[in-house]
């Protein structure tokens, strides 16, 4: 039996998912003698720092977790859950952490972009049973903005290279904590876990211990979903967001059987849109909760789910938050959630009154969650102007000609599946949510989808350019090589197709093969019988 403590954060489904996957049941603690009396203990944490400290504090599972650590029992934190070890955060420099391992926990100061998000490498430092038959170049799942700074050299187990080398992973006695998140690194996440959890005897040693790690670009499968005219939840793809054929919804699958399919062929990362999300009500949407619950079962990798994440009312009356809704996605196994309308009217509204409100669905759900959780899904077209001053918004000098010969443009936000164009563009839209506190750039491109003429790399420079948070290219796949030039031609750390992968046109395997014989660096997830 393990313990698990779960003080609310928003990966719990995954690692308990992850926990059964290898055949062994989960206790929740519900009060401080659970934790006490367990035997192996599992804290996994995603999100704030202070958030965190708060709840352990008020559910009086400090003194517990102190004790249960220094009885040397297995202890395995993940994510916050190693940053808690600590004596405090630069997150929230107002709380103590537990203080049980000297040092601190830093922000990212790098010209990089911050959070780290992505499939990264580990320095081994040490020996330890949780190596158990790894070959030491796997690649494992971080999403995190602050890091770990050890006193003590000789608790570190590894370390990982994001603009410098920071402690990604520590080991005292029976006590393991990592940075990066096991139950969402594929199949070599879940041989650490079962090494912890099954107690692998013998400390050893991967094969190899490389030296310095580097973030591989990430290749996402997203999955647009709605219901179709006889109510059945299915895959569908739109050419430029038409999404019908012959009058009827185009449907291309089953969304858990493809999610699953993308991961067994390696996907890095996999995205569930609900394109009527706008129209309908999620938490009445429970055909898309039960698609979640269902594929966080058997996939561990990150999951991101949007569509319709907003505040809302229902049809009696009652309010609902958009920090409720994500809350829900989280429950059932989302590791992200991503805003696409609502951050338009958000934005607008800022610009309007020169001030956030602290109250928008980016500002509430980033400050419980974390902002590495939030994404921003963008749907912008081009619109071709005469001259750079035509209009009032960023305009960029185009290499494509619009249809009089123009050469320039902007791009313009449209809201609700792209049917309603809005003033506002892009990059500032970006910008400001950024600033308000969101993680990553999901930027779509109307022209482009499901054209397979390839992203739209002007509007990728565009907005990489604007931000200092990591941005999704998405739109527009059709060859290999146009995965080769979004990443040597703009600074996009994900690479993000739909209908190409559900036509089955090209392999999400051919797509990390070229990739690796043109020297971008991907995860390979050695596949284990
Ligand atoms: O506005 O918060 O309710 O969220 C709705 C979400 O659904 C938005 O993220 C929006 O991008 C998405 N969406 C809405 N309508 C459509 C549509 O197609 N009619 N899909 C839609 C957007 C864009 C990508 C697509 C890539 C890659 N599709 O998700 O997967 O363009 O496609 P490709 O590789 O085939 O070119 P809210």
């Amino acid at each position: 039996m393990i313990t698990l403590l779960d003080y609310g954060a928003g990966n719990v489904r995954s690692v308990i998912n992850a926990i059964e996957s290898l055949g062994e049941s989960v206790k929740i603690v519900r009060v401080a003698e659970d934790i006490l009396s367990a035997e192996k203990l599992v804290f996994p944490g995603v999100g704030a720092f202070g958030n965190m400290m708060q709840i352990l504090h008020e559910k009086n599972f400090v003194e517990a977790l102190k004790a249960y650590i220094n009885s040397d029992r297995p202890f395995l934190g993940i994510c916050l859950g190693l940053q808690a070890l600590f004596k405090y955060s630069e997150e929230a420099p107002q709380l103590k952490g537990l203080g049980l391992i000297a040092g601190s926990v830093k922000r990212f100061e790098i010209d990089l972009s911050v959070p780290h998000i992505g499939w990264n490498g580990l320095n081994i430092k040490q020996d330890s049973r949780i190596f158990k038959g790894l070959n030491g170049d796997e690649k494992f799942y971080f999403v995190h903005s602050y890091h770990v700074d050890a006193d003590d050299p000789s608790v570190i187990l590894s370390t990982t290279n994001y603009g410098y080398e920071f402690v990604s992973s520590v080991q005292k006695g029976n006590v393991i904590a990592t940075q990066f998140h096991p139950e969402k690194s594929g199949r070599t996440g879940l041989l650490v876990l079962d090494n912890f959890l099954k107690r692998a005897e013998k400390s050893c040693l991967p094969v190899q211990s490389p030296t310095g790690t580097i973030l591989a670009k990430r290749i996402i499968a997203c999955l647009d979903v709605r219901a179709n005219d006889r109510g059945d939840l299915v895959v569908t793809k739109g050419d430029q967001y038409d999404v019908r054929e012959n009058g009827d919804v185009r449907n291309l699958g089953k969304p858990v059987e493809l999610a699953r399919r993308y991961y067994e062929e390696g996907a890095d990362e996999i995205t569930f849109l609900n394109i009527t999300g706008f129209r309908d009500f999620p938490l009445e949407d429970m055909p898309m909760l039960e698609v979640l619950k269902q594929t966080s079962k058997n996939v561990f990798v990150p999951l991101t789910i949007g569509g319709g994440i907003r505040d809302y009312q229902d049809k009696n009356g009652r309010r609902y938050s958009a920090l409720e809704v994500a809350a829900e996605y989280f429950r059932s196994g989302a590791d992200k959630i991503s805003i696409g309308s609502d951050a338009v009217l958000i934005v607008e509204a800022y610009l309007a009154s020169g001030r956030a409100t602290g109250e928008s669905s980016i500002e509430e759900i980033s400050r419980v969650y974390g902002n590495q959780a939030v994404v921003i899904s963008v749907d912008p077209r081009r619109v071709y102007v005469e001259s750079p001053d035509a209009v009032a918004h960023p305009v960029i000098k185009t290499v494509i000609p619009g249809p009089e010969g123009e050469r320039y443009c902007w791009y313009q936000c449209t809201i609700n599946g792209g049917r309603e164009g809005r003033d506002l563009d892009a990059i500032t839209l970006a910008q400001v949510c950024e600033k308000l506190g969101a993680g990553e750039i999901l930027l779509n491109c109307i022209d482009r989808d499901g054209t397979n003429m390839g992203f739209d790399i002007e509007l990728i420079n565009a907005v990489t350019a604007s931000v200092s948070i990591p941005v999704i290219a998405s739109s527009g796949a059709g060859r290999l090589e146009h995965f080769q030039e979004v990443f040597t031609e703009t600074e996009a750390e994900s690479a993000l197709a739909a209908g190409i992968f559900h036509r089955r046109e090209i392999p999400i395997e051919d797509v990390k093969n070229y990739l690796n014989d043109n020297q971008v660096e991907i995860r390979r997830e050695i596949i284990r019988k």
